[in-house]
């Protein structure tokens, strides 16, 4: 078989890229290693720069979001007992976020994709990219007790953090960054209103807390947690309690509960693999990059590497030039590292780590109180969080 782009990950970076190439007549084919029920049971993130909900527009697959999605113009921070709200559209001169589960926008992106007849390999098992150094690459994958061969112009990798593409690459041709962080975030899914009608992001001494949503009608929260905690140890009302105590009283009081029907840990780091091309093999999304979750990074920096690498495939099929394949990880990467230095900056200014004394939580708090009364400090965080511009 053979195919002009071979994606590997159905996932938001591969399913955006293959849309997107798709609506512009190149001919691609994703493969994944599970099936749709898999990818569509795992609930990740939930906040959407413009860039992404831009996106999504242009892949044909954002009517449901603009829909169902609850565009936000702000969110609080919570610290010391009180809360200040970040005014994100009067700060950026009219810029917000879409609130929108990822597992919905992938859903979107799966049937927009099935709508147009594009293909998806699912359930495909050992995919290898080969020959990505040369000029004629090729995957393998086994299906039915078959090995086949994808021949291919271009390898996008878009298999996250644990996927066959990066391992693909010769060590000595990569350099990894990697920060892990002493912490995880403990999230469950209830289908109760949330507490409030915008985010808030908690620090606390006893440890961080964010109260998201998905709808006016089903929340998202995370507690941190210890590295090693274990889900069997979160009963609902334990977490609803430690919840609340984590909130200033006013929104403690309004937490109304429900039982949750999905609870996870996520462990948080920080990664950058540099970098993100060789030759013919393109590292997008999770598989090149990884993020702590505080600044919701993680998918918006999948779509903006999507957004590089379709203008740079788009200006080699359509232009014959390689101008923007050759400016891809350059282009990506001053993009990605400006994403992971601010959610570094989120998390440990909002966490508690394990030598975290009194002074440090003086210090954390001195700087929430000079982030909510100062504009230029405002300002800086305002606009990283609504994304910096491609
Ligand atoms: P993904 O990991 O989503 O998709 C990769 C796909 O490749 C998967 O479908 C996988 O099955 C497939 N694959 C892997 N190896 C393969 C192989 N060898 N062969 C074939 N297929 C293979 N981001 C936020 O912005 N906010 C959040 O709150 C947030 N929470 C998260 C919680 C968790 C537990 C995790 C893991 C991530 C979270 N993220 C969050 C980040 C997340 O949203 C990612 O940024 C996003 O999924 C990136 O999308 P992809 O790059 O497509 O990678
Ligand atoms: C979520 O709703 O899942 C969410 C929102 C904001 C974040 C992280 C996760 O920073």
């Amino acid at each position: 078989m053979r195919t002009q782009v071979a994606i590997i990950g159905s996932g938001p970076s591969g399913l955006l890229l293959g849309q997107l190439l798709t609506e512009a007549g190149v001919e691609n084919v994703i493969l994944d290693r599970v099936d749709k029920d898999y990818i569509l049971g795992r609930v990740r993130a939930g906040v959407l720069e413009e860039g992404t909900v831009g996106l999504l527009d242009q892949a044909k697959a954002g009517a449901r979001m603009h829909a169902e999605g609850l565009p936000h113009d702000g969110f609080s921070l919570a610290f010391d007992g009180r809360d200040h709200r970040i005014d994100l559209f009067g700060l950026t001169g009219g810029k917000r976020v879409m609130i929108y589960g990822q597992t919905e926008l992938t859903r979107d992106l799966m049937d927009r994709r099935k709508k147009s007849g594009a293909l998806t390999i699912y359930e495909a098992a050992d995919v290898q990219p080969h020959e990505f150094d040369r000029q004629l690459p090729y995957l393998t994958y086994d299906k039915d007790g078959t090995t086949h061969r994808l021949y291919c112009d271009f390898i996008a990798g878009c298999d996250g953090f644990h996927g066959a593409s990066r391992k693909a690459v010769p060590e000595k041709s990569l350099c990894a960054f990697e920060k892990v962080y002493p912490f995880g975030w403990l999230g469950i899914l209830a289908e109760v209103p949330p507490v409030s009608h915008e985010l808030i992001y908690a620090n606390h001494p006893r440890g961080f807390a964010l109260c998201s949503m998905r709808s006016q009608t089903r929340s998202r929260y995370y507690i941190q947690c210890p590295l090693d905690e274990r889900i069997e140890n979160w009963g609902d009302v334990r977490f609803w309690d430690e919840l609340r105590r984590r909130l200033p009283a006013h929104h403690a009081d309004a937490v109304r509960t429900a039982p949750s029907f999905e609870k996870s840990i996520a462990p948080l780091r920080s990664f950058v693999a540099e970098p993100m091309r060789f030759n013919r093999l393109f590292l997008v999304g999770d598989a090149a990059h990884i993020v702590p979750p505080t600044g919701a990074k993680g998918l918006n920096l999948a779509a903006s590497d999507v957004y590089y690498l379709f203008k740079g495939l788009i200006e080699h099929y359509q232009e014959g030039s390689n101008a923007g394949i050759d400016a891809y990880s350059e282009h990506a990467l001053s993009r990605v590292w400006k994403a992971v230095r601010f959610s570094w900056w989120m998390t440990t200014m909002l966490h508690r780590f394990p030598d975290t004394s009194d002074f440090d939580q003086k210090i954390q708090e001195a700087e929430l109180d000079y982030l909510t009364h100062s504009r230029a400090a405002a300002t800086a965080l305002a606009e990283n969080y609504v994304g910096l511009a491609y």
